[in-house]
């Protein structure tokens, strides 16, 4: 049988045929039936570009009906779809295409020079474009080319997905998702939470990145539900929508927003069935707030890019404020010693490792660093800390490795540390994260300037801007004369995290 996740996806669509699929609020979107003639006349726009099996589509644009369309028309043509972060800059971009090597470079309309630039110089074939309302060179091909009704045959364990992590070393890796790492997951998520046709989701998150695409849109997809597609979060909007959905995914900063909002009621929300929390930790406090503002208990869950979805709170039963949950079906976990990998007593501290359908795998012509994170066992390292407390929930309880969350979007201190490092003047630079009460944490950095240097904190900020994403620069700069250091010659963060940690409170 063909194993292309798309197969699964057009027999739904299929059934699910009068049915919408993708609403917007200005009366936009797509029924299940049209979605799917859509996929086939994408599918011919796609071999017209010349995008053959195998081939990776990079895609940049806006949030649109139309960009769920073209990864659906990718998957069903055996392609590799790549979606990057509306953020990243020109020299970001340049990275992911050069490395990712991909056929084809789907950009917004308006970014179409520059986007032809970055591709000629890394070698990418065919640049086409993308706009908000559907509009773009890209639509265009579709109304001209000869539409596909075949879905290409896949095995499960061909790619169905990159998906860019930034890493420690400062260098993005690209996690490779096969067709049964998303299919599976998918499946294992519409049972544990239930999802079903009546459904409509609101749909407020980006779609380059797990949550907002695979999560969110895979889930719906399986379940012939359906989705009101938001352009971005906007509290106004979600108050005015509550009433007409049944589901919600956030991450924190959501919650946190909504529960300063005095238009949080149990009328509000009665017609709501279901709240998820992920990418971030959702603290105690938002939980039981929420909790007592509305009646719902938001149902936490962590994943990652490399493992989708790996452990829940349970639908039915008690939702636990401050904890993940137990591991969905078919995910096994271990929390094991730093030192010895050995698992550790029940109880104790240690690091998460996560085995299952669901896990990649490995990072795209890295086989070293898949290596190191990617067991033999099959067993991948995840890098958080965690523990499982007496009634088997998992808590998450730090990190491991270097990395700062800010408003669901990760940031690797090392990636900004080492743009900072190139201003003339700078000696050396630590970035952080403290605790920030809309974005969970906030990127801060600490920097050495060369002695008898001076720099202020604007000159710093101004050189990151087109270097680095929005999300990534930091939201304060300090200076110091030097950066703590144990004997070891490592940068010791706690101490600057202690120091600087009132700064955005
Ligand atoms: C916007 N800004 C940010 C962030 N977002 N700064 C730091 N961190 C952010 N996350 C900047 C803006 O550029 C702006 O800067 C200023 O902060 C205020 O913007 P605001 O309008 O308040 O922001 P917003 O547009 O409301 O966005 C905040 C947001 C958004 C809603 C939290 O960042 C968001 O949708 N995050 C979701 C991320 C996500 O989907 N993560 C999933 C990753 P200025 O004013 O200077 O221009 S997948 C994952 O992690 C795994 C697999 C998992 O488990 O899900
Ligand atoms: P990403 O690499 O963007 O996929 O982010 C994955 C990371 O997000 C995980 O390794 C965790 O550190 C963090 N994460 C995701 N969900 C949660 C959660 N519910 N609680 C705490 N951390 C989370």
């Amino acid at each position: 049988m063909n194993q292309n996740l798309f197969h699964t996806f057009a027999q739904r669509m299929r059934e699910r045929g009068d049915a919408d699929f993708i609403t917007t609020r200005q009366g936009t979107g797509y029924r299940y039936a049209e979605a799917l003639a859509a996929t086939e006349r994408l599918a011919g726009a796609l071999t017209a570009l010349g995008v053959t099996p195998g081939d990776r589509v990079a895609v940049q644009v806006d949030k649109s009906p139309e960009t769920i369309l073209l990864y659906l028309a990718t998957l069903r043509i055996g392609g590799v779809y790549l979606p990057l972060n509306t953020g990243y800059t020109g020299d970001e971009i340049h990275y992911f295409l050069a490395d990712a090597e991909p056929a084809l470079f789907v950009c917004r309309p308006e970014n179409l020079d520059t986007a032809r630039g970055i591709a000629a110089d890394t070698g990418c074939p065919q640049v086409a474009t993308l706009g908000i309302q559907g509009d773009g060179s890209l639509m265009e091909e579709a109304e001209r080319a000869t539409p596909r009704d075949d879905i290409v045959e896949r095995d499960a364990n061909d790619l169905a997905a990159i998906l860019y992590t930034s890493g420690t070393t400062g260098r993005s890796k690209g996690a490779m998702l096969t067709h049964r790492n998303l299919g599976s997951n998918a499946a294992t998520l519409v049972e544990a939470w239930h999802f079903n046709e009546q459904d409509r989701l609101i749909h407020a998150l980006p779609i380059f990145h797990t949550h907002g695409l695979f999560v969110a849109c895979n889930v719906t997809l399986m379940a012939g539900s359906s989705m009101l597609f938001l352009a971005k979060f906007d509290a106004d909007v979600i108050f005015e929508e509550m009433p007409h959905g049944t589901v919600m995914m956030g991450v924190p900063t959501f919650y946190t927003r909504l529960v300063q909002d005095p238009r949080l009621t149990p009328e509000v929300t009665a017609n709501m069935r279901l709240f998820v929390s992920g990418s971030a930790p959702l603290t105690a406090e938002t939980h039981q707030e929420f909790e007592a503002k509305t009646g719902h208990a938001i149902l936490e869950r962590y994943g990652m890019t490399e493992t989708n979805m790996n452990l829940s709170n349970p639908y039915d039963g008690a939702r636990r404020a401050g904890t993940v949950g137990m591991p969905l079906s078919g995910v096994e976990y271990r929390i094991t010693d730093r030192e010895s990998g050995e698992p550790v007593p029940e109880g104790e501290i240690g690091i998460l490792q996560i085995r299952g359908p669901n896990v990649f795998v490995g990072y795209w012509r890295m086989p070293e660093k898949t290596r190191e994170e990617l067991l033999e066992d099959g067993f991948f390292i995840t890098g958080d800390l965690a523990m499982v407390d007496e009634r088997g929930y998992i808590h998450i309880v730090g990190r491991d490795k270097d990395l700062v969350i800010s408003g669901g979007y990760n940031v690797y201190p090392k990636e900004v540390e080492q743009v900072i490092d190139e201003l003339e003047g700078v000696n050396e630079s630590a970035v952080i994260g403290l605790p920030h009460p809309d974005f969970g944490e906030g990127v801060t950095a600490v920097v050495v300037p060369q002695p008898g240097v001076t720099l202020s904190e604007q000159q710093v900020l101004d050189f990151l801007q087109g270097q680095l994403a929005k999300y990534k620069q930091p939201k304060r700069v300090f200076f110091a004369d030097s950066l703590p250091r144990n004997t070891m010659g490592k940068v010791q963060k706690n101490q600057l995290r202690d120091k600087y940690r009132d700064t955005y409170r």
